[in-house]
C-alpha cells in the first residue's frame, strides 16, 4: 500500500514522498497532533522542489511562482488525501501549506502553525536541518516546500536522514536583509517580517491607524497611493513573500 501511494504522488508530479508515525513527530511548540486528528498513526510528508523564479530580484515573478506551486500542493494534497479515503478506507486530513493560522495571542498572532511541516520532513526522513533553520532535502537541496497528510492507517516509517546536508557556508546568514538569522537554531521571526511581508499585517495596521487620524480629504488621497494598492493587492493573494535570499542562496542541490 506504502509504495502504491508514494508512486501516485510520484506520478502527479510530486519530488518525493515521505512517511512518518504520529509519535515520531517531535514539534515542541506547535499543538499535539489529537488536538486536529486524535486517530491519526501516520504523517505522509511530500516535497516540492521550487523552480528558479525564487531567485529573481522582481518579487513579483518570484511571488508568481510561489503561488503556482502552492496551487499544485494543495490539488496534490487533495487528490491524496482523497485516494486514501477512495481506495483505502482511510480516514484522511490534508494540513494546509501555511495559511490559514491561527493568528490569537498564544499562536504569536500566526507565527507558529497549527502544524509543523519542517518537523514533519524531519520524521518522515525527508532531510536534516539546514543553518538558514530550514529544511535541507538529500536532493532537492533547500529549496523545497513541504505539506503533510495525516491519516488513520497504519504505514511504516522511513528512516531519518542521518547525513549533515548544511556545509555551514553561512551564506544564508550573510544574505539575510534582516540579520534575522544571526543566532544560530533561531529566526527571529520580527526581524524576518519586516523583509519578507513589508506589506503584511504590521504596515496594514500602520497604514489604517494614520488613515483614521487623517482628515476625510486626504484620506482619499491615501487610498490612491501605491502604498495602499500594494496593501490591498497581498491581502487578496494571501501572504505575498517579498525575500527569499535564505531560501534560494543556499548552495545545496542547486
Ligand atoms: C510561521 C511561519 C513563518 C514565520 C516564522 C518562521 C519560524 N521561525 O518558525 C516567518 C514569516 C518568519 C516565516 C519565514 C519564512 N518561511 Co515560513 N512558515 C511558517 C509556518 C506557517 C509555521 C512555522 C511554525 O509553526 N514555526 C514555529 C515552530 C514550529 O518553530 P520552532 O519549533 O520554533 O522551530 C524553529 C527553531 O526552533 C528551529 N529548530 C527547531 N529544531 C531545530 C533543530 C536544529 C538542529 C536547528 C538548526 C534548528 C531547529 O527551526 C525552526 C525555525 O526557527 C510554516 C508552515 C507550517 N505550518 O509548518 C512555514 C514554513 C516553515 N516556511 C517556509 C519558508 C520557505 C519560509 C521563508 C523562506 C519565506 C519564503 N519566502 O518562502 C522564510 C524563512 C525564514 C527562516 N529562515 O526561518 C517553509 C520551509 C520549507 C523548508 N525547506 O524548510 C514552510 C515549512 C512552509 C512549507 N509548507 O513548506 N515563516
Ligand atoms: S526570508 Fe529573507 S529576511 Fe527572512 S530569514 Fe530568510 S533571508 Fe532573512
Ligand atoms: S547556505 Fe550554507 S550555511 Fe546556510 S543552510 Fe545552506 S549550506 Fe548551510
Amino acid at each position: 500500500m506504502k509504495q502504491n501511494i508514494k508512486a501516485y504522488a510520484l506520478e502527479l508530479g510530486v519530488d518525493d514522498v515521505g512517511f512518518a508515525a504520529a509519535a515520531g513527530y517531535d514539534s515542541p511548540l506547535t499543538p499535539a497532533l489529537d488536538t486536529i486528528f486524535p486517530g491519526a498513526r501516520t504523517l505522509i510528508v511530500m516535497a516540492f522542489r521550487e523552480a528558479s523564479h525564487c531567485e529573481s530580484e522582481n518579487m513579483r515573478i518570484a511571488m508568481g511562482g510561489r503561488l503556482a506551486i502552492m496551487d499544485f500542493m494543495k490539488s496534490s494534497s487533495y487528490k491524496l488525501s482523497h485516494l486514501l479515503e477512495r481506495e483505502y478506507g482511510a480516514k484522511a486530513m490534508m494540513i494546509p501549506m501555511s495559511y490559514p493560522s491561527d493568528i490569537s495571542p498564544e499562536a504569536k498572532f500566526g507565527l507558529i502553525g497549527d502544524f509543523s511541516h519542517r518537523h514533519a520532513a524531519i520524521a518522515a526522513g525527508l532531510g536534516s536541518w539546514g543553518r538558514h533553520n530550514l529544511v535541507i532535502h538529500p536532493t532537492l537541496g533547500a529549496r523545497v516546500l513541504f505539506s503533510t497528510i495525516l491519516t488513520d492507517i497504519e504505514l511504516a516509517a522511513d528512516p531519518p536522514v542521518t547525513q549533515e546536508l548544511c556545509t555551514g557556508c553561512n551564506l544564508c546568514v550573510e544574505s539575510c536583509p534582516g540579520n534575522a538569522l544571526a543566532s544560530e537554531g533561531k529566526t527571529e521571526q520580527m526581524k524576518c517580517l519586516v523583509h519578507s511581508q513589508p506589506y503584511g499585517i504590521g504596515a496594514n495596521i500602520r497604514f489604517w491607524k494614520r488613515f483614521v487620524d487623517t482628515p476625510p480629504e486626504d484620506q482619499k488621497k491615501m487610498l490612491a497611493t501605491p502604498e495602499y494598492m500594494r496593501l490591498y493587492q497581498a491581502s487578496f493573494i494571501g501572504y505575498q513573500y517579498h525575500c527569499f535570499k535564505c531560501y534560494s542562496v543556499c548552495p545545496i542541490g542547486r
